[in-house]
C-alpha cells in the first residue's frame, strides 16, 4: 500500500501538481502571497515524498532481509544543501527544471534559499557525508547517526580583516528534509553513582543510579542513492529535558529552576564545538559524546531486537565504525548495555564489542587526541570509569604476558594515562576495543603504525589497515561542474562514470584533440568567469578571470601553512616592487576558510591574508598583476564554486601533518593541477596523476623528523636567505599593518624562533616550484593536457572506492537492491 501517483509520480505533470499542492497545503500560501522561500519548501517536500516513499521500501527491505547493517557514528556530518543533490540522485533535475520554469521560476534561485546545515567543522564531517552518499549508492544497508546541533559552525564575518563570529541559526525557518521520531525516544542518564549488588540468580552485578536524565529525540534525513531506489537514513539526535526530573524540582515549588534544568539538558545537542584538531576537554563536549553515543547504541539493539532474541549473531548483523575517537565512548556504552541491561557476563560481552567496532583515525596531532580527565569521566559516567577500568585491567595482564617486565610498554599502552591528573586516553580505548583501526592515506597509515599506536600495531598487526579517503564524484563533479560532466558524458557516451569514476581514464584518448582541448579551456573560463563575480559582489574586488586562479580553502591551521601562501605573495610582491616592470604571471589568490575561535595564531593568520590583501590589491605598482582574495565563511557551498574555478590546488601541508585531505581531491577532480608536499593524500594523487602533472615541493615526513631530531633552527634560514629575510622583515616592519603596529610579531616570532611547522626549511623550494608552476601556466596547451591527464587520473579517490573497500575488509556487508513496486 502506498499513497497517490502525486507523491511519488516522476514526470513534470505530476510534479506541478504536487508542488501546488504543497505550496496550498504545508506552506498555506497562493501565488499572490508566495515568497521564494515558500517556493523552496513546496519543492523540498515533492523532493522529499519522493525520497521517503523510496525511505519506506529501504526499510522494509533491510528488516526483512534481516540485513547486516553499518552503522556510522560521527559527531560532524557536513551534508551541504540537499535540494539539488536530491533532486539530482532521485533522477528528477529535469523534471523539477521545467516544472519551475512553466510556472515562472528559476530552480537555481530557490536552491539559494536552502540554508545550509553546517554541522561539521571540515574533512571529518564532510567526509562523513561523501560515505552516506556512497553507501546509499552502493545499495549498502547503513544509517549514519549523528548529533542535531541546533547551532552548527559559525558564521564567519570579517570585520577589519578579522574574523568574527556569529551564531549559525540554520533551523530558524525549519527544515523540509527531517522527519522527527518522538515515538523512537531514548533516554540517557548522567552522573550519580554506582551500586553492587547480588541478582535472583545469585549473580554480582552493579547498578548505575543517574542523577539525571535526559530524552534523545531522533531526526531523520534521507540520504538518497545515485538513480537506484535506495534511501538511507542520517539519524541525528536532539536533546530534550527528561520530565520526570523537571518534575521534581517542579512540584518542589522552583518553578525558574525547573525551567532552567531543561535549558541546561537541552543545551547538550545546543552548539556544534567548532575546534578541529585541538581538544578542549569541556564537559558539555563529553556530554555530547555520551549522549549520541548512548541514543545510537539504544537504537541499534531496538533494530537489532526486532529479529532476535539473543545477541549471539549481534556482530553478524551489526557493523558499528568509530568516526575518529569522539563516539568511542560507545566501546563502554556497548558493554554496559550487554552487561548491566541484558544480563551477558564479561567476556560474552567484550568478545560480541570487539567483533562489533572498528575505528577510524583521522589525526596525527597529538593536540587533537582526545583523552579526558579521569574526575570528569567519575562525575559524569561512573559506571563507565569503573567499566574501563576494567577493561583496562584485562588488557595490562595481556601485555604483562606477552612483554614480561615491560614496565615502560605498559604505562605506553595503558588506557588511563598517569601524571598530573590522570586522563583516559579515548584512542587506545578505540584501539583495544575494535577489530580493525585504519587510517585515511597510506602514509598516514603507515605512520599510525610506525609512530601514533606503534605499541599496538607491534601487538595486533593483523587490527591495522589503510582506506585512504574518498569524495563522492555526485556533489564534487556532477552538481558542481555541470558543464564538464556534460563534456566528460558527451565524450565517454554514457553517464556510466558517475558511479564508476575509473572510467574517466577514457578521456586521456582525447589528450591531444584540439576541440576538446579547447571545450575544456572554455569551461574552465566559465567556471572562473562564475566565482570572480562572486568576489565582485562578496568582496567588492576585481579579479582578472584570465589570470591564474591559485586558491586554498580549507580550515586555516599553522599546520596547513596558509602563511607560507602568504610568504610567497609577499615575495612575488617585493619582486614587483623592486622592478615594477617585471614580466610576472598575472595572479589571483583566493583564501577561505574558518579559524577555531580561540586559536589566535590562526585567526592572525586571517587578518595578516587581509592585510597583505589590502596594501597588494591598492598598489598602483602591482597594476592589477596580483590580487588577494579572502573568501569569508566558507562553506560547502562555496566549496562547489570555488574547486571548478581553481588552476592550482595548494596543498601545503608540513609532511607527516595532514592525515589525508580530501579538497585536495575535489580540486584535482575539476581540473586544477596541485602545487603540494608529500603529505597525506598528495603522495597517493600524484602517484595517481604522474609526477610530471603535480608540483612537488618540500621536505617528506622522513626529513622533517630528522631535521627536527638533528636541532632545527628556522633563524639560519631567515640569514642565510636574503629574499626570505626580506619578506620577514616586512612583517617585522609593519609594512602591511601601519594603522595597528605589532599584530604580525607573533607569527614572527613563532616562525624564527620556533617554526614547529616548518614554514622556513620549505620556503625556497616552495618558492622555486610556485615559479615552475607559473612558467607552466604559460603554456596554455600543455596546461590544459595536464589538467586532463588529472581528471581522467583520479577515479581512485571516488569514495564509492573507499566505501567498498571498507564493506569487504572492515565491515563485511552485501548490497541489497531495493524495488519500488509501483
Ligand atoms: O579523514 C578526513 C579528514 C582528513 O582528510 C584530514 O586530513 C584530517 O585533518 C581530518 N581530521 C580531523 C580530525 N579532527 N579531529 N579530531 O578533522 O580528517
Amino acid at each position: 500500500m502506498y499513497c497517490d501517483s502525486d507523491r511519488t509520480g516522476m514526470t513534470v505533470g505530476t510534479l506541478k501538481r504536487a508542488f501546488l499542492d504543497n505550496l496550498h497545503y504545508i506552506q498555506g500560501k497562493d501565488a499572490y502571497f508566495a515568497t521564494a522561500y515558500d517556493y523552496y519548501m513546496a519543492l523540498a517536500y515533492t523532493v522529499r515524498d519522493r525520497l521517503v516513499h523510496r525511505r519506506i521500501k529501504t526499510a522494509q527491505a533491510y528488516y526483512e532481509k534481516d540485513a547486516k547493517m553499518v552503522y556510522y557514528l560521527s559527531a560532524e556530518f557536513l551534508i551541504g544543501r540537499l535540494l539539488l543533490n536530491n533532486l539530482i540522485n532521485v533522477g528528477l533535475y529535469e523534471q523539477a527544471k521545467q516544472a519551475m520554469a512553466d510556472f515562472g521560476l528559476d530552480l537555481t534561485e530557490l536552491m539559494d534559499r536552502e540554508a545550509e546545515p553546517g554541522l561539521g567543522n571540515g574533512g571529518l564531517g564532510r567526509l562523513a557525508a561523501c560515505f552516506l552518499d556512497s553507501l546509499a549508492t552502493l545499495e549498502i544497508p547503513a544509517i549514519g547517526y549523528g548529533i542535531r546541533y541546533e547551532f552548527g559552525i559559525f558564521e564567519q564575518q570579517i570585520s577589519g580583516g578579522w574574523q568574527q563570529e556569529v551564531p549559525d541559526n540554520w533551523l530558524r525557518f525549519g527544515n523540509p528534509w527531517e522527519i522527527a521520531r518522538p515515538d523512537y525516544n531514548v533516554e540517557v542518564k548522567f552522573g550519580g553513582h554506582t551500586e553492587a549488588f547480588t541478582d535472583a540468580q545469585g549473580r554480582y552485578r552493579v547498578r548505575w543510579i543517574a542523577e539525571t536524565t535526559v530524552f534523545g529525540t531522533p531526526y531523520d534525513t534521507p540520504v538518497a542513492g545515485y538513480k537506484n531506489n535506495t534511501v538511507n537514513t542520517l539519524r541525528l539526535w536532539s536533546a530534550r529535558a527528561g520530565e520526570d526530573f523537571n518534575l521534581q524540582v517542579f512540584n518542589a515549588g522552583d518553578y525558574t529552576q525547573a525551567v532552567a534544568n531543561k535549558t541546561f539538558s537541552e543545551n547538550i545537542s545546543k552548539v556544534l564545538y567548532p575546534a578541529d584538531q585541538t581538544l578542549q576537554g569541556k564537559e558539555l563536549r563529553l556530554r555530547q559524546q555520551y549522549f549520541f553515543v548512548a541514543c545510537s547504541l539504544q537504537d541499534i539493539i531496538r533494530l537489532y531486537l526486532r529479529n532476535h532474541s539473543t545477541f549471539e549473531a549481534f556482530p553478524d548483523k551489526a557493523a558499528i565504525q568509530l568516526n575518529d575517537t569522539h563516539p568511542s565512548i560507545g566501546v563502554a556504552e556497548l558493554m554496559r548495555l550487554l552487561i548491566d541491561e541484558h544480563q551477558l557476563n564479561w567476556d560474552v560481552a567484550w568478545d560480541i564489542t570487539q567483533r562489533t567496532f572498528a575505528y577510524t583515525n583521522h589525526t596525527l596531532l597529538s593536540e587533537a587526541l582526545e583523552r579526558w580527565s579521569v574526575d570528569l569521566f567519575g562525575r559524569l559516567l561512573p559506571r563507565h570509569l569503573e567499566i574501563i577500568y576494567e577493561i583496562n585491567y584485562r588488557f595490562l595482564n595481556e601485555i604483562r604476558l606477552r612483554y614480561p617486565g615491560n614496565t615502560a610498554r605498559l604505562a605506553r599502552m595503558s588506557l588511563v594515562e598517569e601524571g598530573n591528573g590522570k586522563q583516559i586516553r579515548m584512542a587506545h580505548l578505540a584501539c583495544v576495543g575494535s577489530h580493525t583501526v585504519n587510517g585515511v592515506a597510506e602514509l598516514h597509515t603507515d605512520l599510525i603504525k610506525q609512530e601514533l599506536l606503534r605499541d599496538f600495531y607491534e601487538m595486533y598487526p593483523e587490527k591495522f589497515q589503510n582506506k585512504t579517503n574518498g569524495i563522492t564524484p555526485r556533489r564534487w563533479l556532477l552538481l558542481s561542474n555541470p558543464q564538464l560532466a556534460t563534456l566528460i558524458t558527451e565524450t565517454l557516451g554514457s553517464e556510466h562514470w558517475v558511479t564508476h569514476l575509473d572510467e574517466l581514464q577514457q578521456l586521456e584518448t582525447q589528450i591531444e584533440n584540439p576541440t576538446f582541448q579547447a571545450r575544456w579551456q572554455a569551461i574552465k573560463q566559465s567556471n572562473k568567469e562564475r566565482l570572480a563575480e562572486y568576489i565582485w559582489r562578496n568582496n567588492q574586488i576585481e579579479v582578472d578571470p584570465y589570470s591564474l586562479f591559485d586558491v586554498q580553502i580549507k580550515r586555516i591551521h599553522e599546520y596547513k601553512r596558509q602563511h607560507l601562501c602568504v610568504l610567497h605573495i609577499i615575495t612575488l610582491y617585493e619582486q614587483i616592487k623592486a622592478n615594477p616592470a617585471i614580466d610576472i604571471q598575472p595572479r589571483t589568490f583566493i583564501f577561505g576558510g574558518k579559524a577555531a575561535p580561540g586559536y589566535f595564531m590562526a585567526k592572525t593568520i586571517i587578518k595578516l591574508i587581509n592585510s597583505v590583501a589590502e596594501m597588494v590589491n591598492h598598489d598602483p605598482d602591482v597594476a592589477g598583476r596580483i590580487k588577494v582574495v579572502f573568501l569569508n565563511n566558507y562553506s560547502v557551498s562555496l566549496g562547489e564554486m570555488a574547486y571548478p574555478a581553481a588552476d592550482l590546488s595548494e596543498q601545503v601541508s608540513t609532511a607527516g601533518k595532514e592525515a589525508s585531505g580530501t579538497g585536495n581531491m575535489k580540486f584535482a577532480l575539476n581540473g586544477a593541477l596541485t602545487i603540494g608536499t608529500l603529505d597525506g593524500a598528495n603522495v597517493e594523487i600524484r602517484q595517481e596523476a604522474g609526477p610530471e602533472n603535480f608540483f612537488l615541493f618540500g621536505l617528506t615526513a622522513q626529513e622533517v623528523m630528522s631535521l627536527k631530531a638533528e636541532g632545527y633552527n628556522p633563524y639560519d634560514y631567515y640569514l642565510s636567505n636574503p629574499m626570505l629575510k626580506k619578506v620577514i622583515d616586512s612583517l617585522i616592519s609593519d609594512y602591511f599593518n601601519p594603522r595597528e603596529p605589532g599584530i604580525f610579531q607573533p607569527i614572527v616570532n613563532s616562525l624564527l624562533y620556533h617554526d614547529e611547522y616548518m614554514l622556513l626549511a620549505d620556503y625556497q623550494s616552495y618558492v622555486d616550484c610556485q615559479a615552475k608552476a607559473a612558467a607552466a601556466f604559460r603554456d596554455k596547451t600543455h596546461w590544459t593536457k595536464m589538467s586532463i591527464l588529472n581528471v581522467a587520473r583520479m577515479g581512485k579517490f571516488s569514495s564509492d572506492r573507499t566505501i567498498w573497500e571498507y564493506c569487504q575488509d572492515i565491515w563485511r556487508v552485501e548490497p541489497l537492491s531495493i524495488t519500488l513496486d509501483v
